[in-house]
């Protein structure tokens, strides 16, 4: 094997890297804009007054929080309340506080690949909610809820919150869906926020805020390609640049070189040639009707029974059961 066949293989990143910067058009996943400087500028985009998303659902929380335990627990038999990248769980404890209010039996267990992000969230909720029971899970996904499937009988609510389905093609949202299905009992159910269709000028002003924080997030990928694969990309020399789709409620996002020019890679043994205005496609952040959820929901072996939705009718979060 030559050394650059094993620098390639030497990591998923380097490799999915090497595949979309020598595909045309060029492509980058948006899973790599999150590192550490990625999660905080994340955690700023949320702050944003453009970005209604993490607002929206907020206020769904604060307008229904009563009727969506109801719909989770009617008879409070118990229940198990599994988020799936739980975040600084800020709107998840408007629920939390409502469950122990209300004197639901329930056990939170925030799931996060970073046990940074987990840790940070116990400690917190021990202090700010110690009545609560919490079993905050490390690890991928599907490996940490098949975990639970055996842990525990009692019924279970899966909480996947930000509309971060979004960021995923119609294909890999029902791959996605169809896994949470397959380790779903009959009586469980999932919680899942989609980002509604609206103005287009306000789907694409989140996307593209004033102050360059999303410009910088989605720049953030080429510094990590800096950073973690001996790359040599001026970062000032591509602009974020945003479209929205009206028609299939699709943004996107991209990085255009604003000039022709070739970047070295050392670990991957590549450069890569720029014309002036080429693209690297990086990011997609879809917006969804009834209908599309509802399709989604059907091939992946859901039924909606509930959604709720904020005053604006932004954004909604609905129930999917098998
Ligand atoms: C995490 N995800 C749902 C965000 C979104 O809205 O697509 C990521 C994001 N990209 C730019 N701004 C926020």
């Amino acid at each position: 094997m030559s050394s650059k066949d094993q620098s390639v293989l030497m990591c998923t990143f380097g490799k999915e890297v090497h595949e979309g910067l020598t595909s045309f058009p060029k492509y980058l996943s948006s899973k790599y804009f999150y590192d550490e400087v990625g999660d905080k500028l994340f955690q700023k985009i949320m702050e944003l007054p453009e970005y209604y998303l993490t607002n929206a659902e907020y206020d769904i929380f604060k307008l229904h929080k009563t009727n969506i335990l109801k719909s989770f627990d009617p008879s409070k038999k118990g229940f198990d309340l599994i988020e799936l990248g739980a975040g600084d769980g800020k709107k998840t404890k408007v629920l939390l506080k409502e469950l122990l209010k209300e004197n639901y039996d329930v056990t939170y267990h925030p799931i996060d690949i970073s046990k940074h992000a987990v840790d940070g969230l116990v400690e917190n909720l021990s202090l700010e909610i110690p009545e609560l029971q919490v079993k905050g899970q490390i690890g991928e996904y599907f490996e940490v809820l098949d975990r639970l499937k055996h842990i525990s009988s009692r019924k279970k609510v899966i909480m996947v919150l930000g509309s971060n389905i979004g960021n995923l093609l119609h294909p890999r949202a029902i791959q996605f869906l169809k896994k949470l299905n397959a380790v779903m009992n009959a009586d469980d159910e999932v919680f899942i926020g989609f980002d509604q269709k609206k103005h287009p000028q306000k789907v694409l002003d989140a996307y593209n805020d004033q102050t360059g924080v999303t410009a910088a997030f989605n720049k953030n990928v080429l510094t990590r390609i800096n950073k973690e694969l001996g790359g040599h990309f001026d970062v000032d020399a591509f602009i974020h640049w945003e479209v929205y789709d009206p028609e299939s409620g699709t943004a996107k996002s991209y990085l255009v070189s604003k000039k022709k020019q070739t970047v070295d890679i050392d670990c991957l043994e590549l450069q890569v040639h720029f014309e002036a205005w080429e693209s690297i496609h990086t990011e997609i952040s879809q917006k969804y009707d009834d209908d599309t959820v509802k399709w989604l929901a059907k091939e992946s072996g859901f039924v909606i029974t509930n959604d709720f939705t904020d005053e604006n009718e932004y954004y909604k979060n609905y129930v999917f059961k098998k």
